[in-house]
């Protein structure tokens, strides 16, 4: 068995989520925070059977679209006007994936 770790933007989730559903996927979904932009981003847990793996990529890659973000990054002034922040472009997803194996899976 293997869990999948997707970490997808929030205005993707909820499509995902109800398409893995829809698919008989187990998904958990879990609120998390970028650490460089630190703003939410959505962490979904699915866990699954090795064999599936490749259909869960499939509809992550369908649902995830790649964004540009704006956001503020210091850069060093000159003394007098000491620090400012610049505005910076990044671009976002459409997914972060980790595939992980499961040593053991329990429900009790
Ligand atoms: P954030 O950490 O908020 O990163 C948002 C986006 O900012 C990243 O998009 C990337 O394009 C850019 N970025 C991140 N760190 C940077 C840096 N040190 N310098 C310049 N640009 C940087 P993604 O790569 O698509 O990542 C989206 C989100 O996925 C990340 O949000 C983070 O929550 C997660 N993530 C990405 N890589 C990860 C990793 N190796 N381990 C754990 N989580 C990760």
């Amino acid at each position: 068995m293997k869990l999948v770790v997707a970490i997808v933007h929030d205005e993707d989730a909820h499509d995902l989520v109800l398409a893995l559903s829809e698919s008989k996927f187990g998904v958990t979904k879990l609120a998390s925070t970028g650490g460089f932009l630190r703003s939410g981003n959505t962490t979904l847990l699915i866990g699954v059977e090795a064999g599936l793996v490749e259909q869960v990529l499939e509809k992550i890659k369908e649902n995830c679209k790649v964004r540009k973000e704006i956001t503020a990054s210091s850069a060093m002034m000159s003394e007098a006007s000491g620090f400012m922040t610049m505005p910076m472009e990044v671009t976002v997803g459409g997914a972060t994936v980790f595939v992980l194996d499961v040593a053991s899976h329990f429900k009790f």
